[in-house]
C-alpha cells in the first residue's frame, strides 16, 4: 500500500528532525512552518552566506544569542539522523557546572565521571538551520510563513495562513503537530475533542542577557572572571549563581559570546520581574546579587528592555492523538521546564521512536499513534517531574551540607559499584534508560543514601564497603548502559 502523504505542522528543532527522519525511511513529507526561512531572512537582511561563512551563526531573528544544551539522548537521535558529527562541529563542551557563589567564589563540578560523560552547547538557530538543510536534502518540502490557523479534522482538512494573513485551505493527510508548546495543531484538535490538557505555570520567568566575547570588553573585568582566550568566563562549563529563589546561568557560544539567563519569579515580593520594571531597577539588583556577573553584560541595559520574559509551564494532556488522523509530539505534547536542559533532548528522542514505529506500520497510523502515547508519555512526564525538581536543587541546595554530603557519598559509590549506582543527573544526561526508570532508580537510591546519613551523618565515618553491600542487596544491577 502507498505510504500516506505527512503534514507536519511546525518546522523548530523537533519538526525538522523528525521530517528527516520520515523522508528518509521514504515518507512524502510537508512541512508548514510559521516563521520564515531562517537560512535566508538573517537579521538585518543578513544573506544565508553569511550563515554559511558561519559568522556569528547563533543569532535569532532579534539578533540574540539563544543556545541549548544537547545531551547523550539528543545526540543518540541525531547519530540516528546520520547528523551528529555535523552538529558537534558548532558545539562547545561543557564538562560541568561552574557554581558562583555570592562571595564571588567559583568551582567546576564535573558532571560525569570524565570527558566521556560531558554535554554540549549548540546554537538553537544554527542546529535548527542545519535540520531544515539535512531535511531537504532527503527530499522533504517546506512552506514557510505559513501558519496552521484552523483544521476540520472530521474532513481531515487544514487551514493555512500566509504572512499577509490570506488563508487557504488544504488536504492534511496524517498531521502532525510539531509546533511547540503553544501549539496550534493541539488547539485544533481539543476543539474537536478535548485532550484533557492541564497547564501548570511555573510562575517564574526569564530573561536572556548577552556576555560578548572577550575582546568586546575592558581588560579590568576580565582579569579575576576564570576566561581565556576569546572567552570571558571559562569556556567549557556551565555557569550557574544561584540565588535561592532565583538563579542565573550561562552557556558558552562558538565564537565566544555566552548567553546569560535570568530565572526569577514572575510577581510578588522583591525580587521578581514585577518588581524589576526597568533595566535600572534591574542593574541594581544585579549589583547586589550578581556583583561579579554585571560588569561582563555591557548591553544589560538594552539587553533588559528590548528582550520579553519569557514564561515556563509544564503541560500535561490526556491525549496525545486523535485516532489515526492527528499526533502530537515535542513541546507540543509535553512542554517542561527547562531546568534539566532535556526538553529539546526528548522531542529528539520522540522522534525515533515514532519514525521506527511509522516505518513499520505505516497502513495502521492509529495503532502507530497509540502505541508513541503508550511509550513515550510515562518517560515525558518523568522527565517533566524531574525537570521541575532540579530547578529547587539548582537555586538553593548546591551549597546545601546535607546535599553535599549525599554527593560526597554517592560520589564513593558510583567509584566502588558503577554497576549498582549512578546519580540520578547521570542516568538522565548520559544514557538512553528511559527517563521513567531514571526517575524510579533515583528515589530508590536517595532512600538509601537517606538512610545511611540518618544514621552516620558524616560521610567520612560511613564504612563505603558495607554502604556498597547494602546498595547491592537491595537494589538490581543497573541495565548495561551504553555510553557515547
Ligand atoms: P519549538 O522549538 O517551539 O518549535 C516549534 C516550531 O513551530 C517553531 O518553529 C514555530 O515557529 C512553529 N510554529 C508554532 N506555531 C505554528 C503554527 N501555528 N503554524 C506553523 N508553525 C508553527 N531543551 C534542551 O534539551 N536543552 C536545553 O538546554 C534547553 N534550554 C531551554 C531554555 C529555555 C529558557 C527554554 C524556554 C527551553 C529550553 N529547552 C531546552 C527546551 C527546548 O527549547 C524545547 O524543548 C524545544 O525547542 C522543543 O522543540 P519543538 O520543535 O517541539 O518546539
Ligand atoms: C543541564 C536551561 C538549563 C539547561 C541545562 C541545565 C540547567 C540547570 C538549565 C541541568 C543542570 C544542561 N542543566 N546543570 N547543572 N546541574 N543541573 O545539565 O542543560 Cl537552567
Amino acid at each position: 500500500m502507498a505510504q500516506p502523504t505527512i503534514t507536519l505542522i511546525g518546522g523548530g528543532l523537533v519538526g525538522a528532525l523528525l521530517a528527516q527522519q520520515l523522508a528518509g525511511r521514504g515518507f512524502a513529507v510537508e512541512v508548514f512552518e510559521k516563521r520564515p526561512d531562517p537560512r535566508l531572512a538573517g537579521i538585518l537582511g543578513r544573506s544565508s552566506a553569511s550563515y554559511a561563512r558561519g559568522t556569528r551563526p547563533s543569532m535569532d531573528s532579534g539578533g540574540r544569542s539563544i543556545n541549548l544544551a544537547l545531551a547523550e539522548r539528543g545526540l543518540q537521535a541525531l547519530r540516528t539522523a546520520g547528523l551528529a558529527d555535523d552538529v558537534l562541529r558548532h558545539a562547545v563542551m561543557m564538562r560541568g557546572r561552574m557554581v558562583h557563589t555570592q562571595d564571588g567564589a567559583s568551582g567546576l563540578q564535573r558532571y560525569g565521571v570524565d570527558d566521556s560523560e560531558v554535554i554540549w552547547s549548540v546554537s538553537r538557530g544554527a542546529l535548527n538551520m542545519l535540520l531544515l538543510d539535512a531535511a531537504e536534502a532527503a527530499g522533504v518540502r517546506f512552506h514557510f510563513g505559513q501558519s496552521l490557523v484552523g483544521a476540520d479534522l472530521d474532513r481531515q482538512r487544514i487551514r493555512l495562513a500566509d504572512e499577509a494573513g490570506v488563508q487557504r485551505e488544504r488536504d492534511a493527510g496524517l498531521l502532525i503537530g510539531a509546533d511547540g508548546a503553544g501549539s496550534a495543531v493541539r488547539a485544533a484538535m481539543n476543539a474537536h475533542a478535548p485532550l484533557g490538557e492541564r497547564i501548570e505555570s511555573l510562575g517564574h520567568g526569564y530573561k536572556e542577557l548577552e556576555i560578548p566575547p572577550a575582546g568586546e570588553l575592558p581588560p579590568a573585568v576580565l582579569q579575576h572572571s576564570g576566561g581565556h582566550d576569546q572567552f570571558a568566563l571559562e569556556p567549557h562549563a556551565l555557569h550557574i549563581w544561584p540565588r535561592g529563589g532565583y538563579m542565573c546561568i550561562a552557556l558558552p557560544n562558538t565564537e565566544g559570546s555566552f548567553t546569560v539567563t535570568l530565572f526569577l519569579p514572575a510577581q510578588g515580593a522583591a525580587p521578581s520581574f514585577a518588581t524589576l520594571p526597568d533595566a535600572t531597577a534591574a542593574a541594581a539588583f544585579f549589583r547586589e546579587q550578581f556583583p561579579g556577573l554585571l560588569p561582563l553584560i555591557p548591553r544589560f541595559g538594552e539587553d533588559f528592555d528590548s528582550h520579553p520574559v519569557g514564561t515556563l509551564s509544564t503541560l500535561y494532556l490526556e491525549r496525545w492523538h486523535l485516532d489515526g488522523r492527528a499526533l502530537l509530539l515535542g513541546d507540543a505534547a509535553h512542554a517542561i521546564v527547562p531546568f534539566h536542559g532535556q526538553g529539546m533532548n526528548c522531542g529528539f528522542e520522540d522522534t525515533v521512536v515514532l519514525t521506527d514505529l511509522l516505518a513499520e506500520a505505516p497502513d495502521d497510523s492509529a495503532g502507530v499513534f497509540a502505541e508513541f502515547q503508550r511509550v513515550r508519555q510515562p518517560n515525558a512526564d518523568a522527565i517533566a517531574a524531574m525537570a521541575l525538581e532540579n530547578y529547587v536543587e539548582m537555586r538553593d541546595s548546591v551549597a546545601d551540607p546535607h546535599y553535599l554530603a549525599k554527593r560526597e557519598l554517592g560520589g564513593a559509590l558510583a567509584a566502588r559499584i558503577p554497576g549498582h549506582y549512578m546519580t540520578r543527573y547521570r542516568l538522565v544526561t548520559f544514557t538512553h534508560v528511559p527517563y521513567a526508570y531514571a526517575l524510579e532508580r533515583g528515589r530508590a537510591q536517595d532512600h538509601l543514601l537517606e538512610q545511611l546519613l540518618r544514621d552516620t551523618p558524616n560521610v567520612a565515618d560511613i564504612d563505603i564497603e558495607a554502604a556498597a553491600r547494602l546498595f547491592q542487596s537491595k537494589l538490581e544491577p543497573l541495565p548495561r548502559l551504553r555510553h557515547g
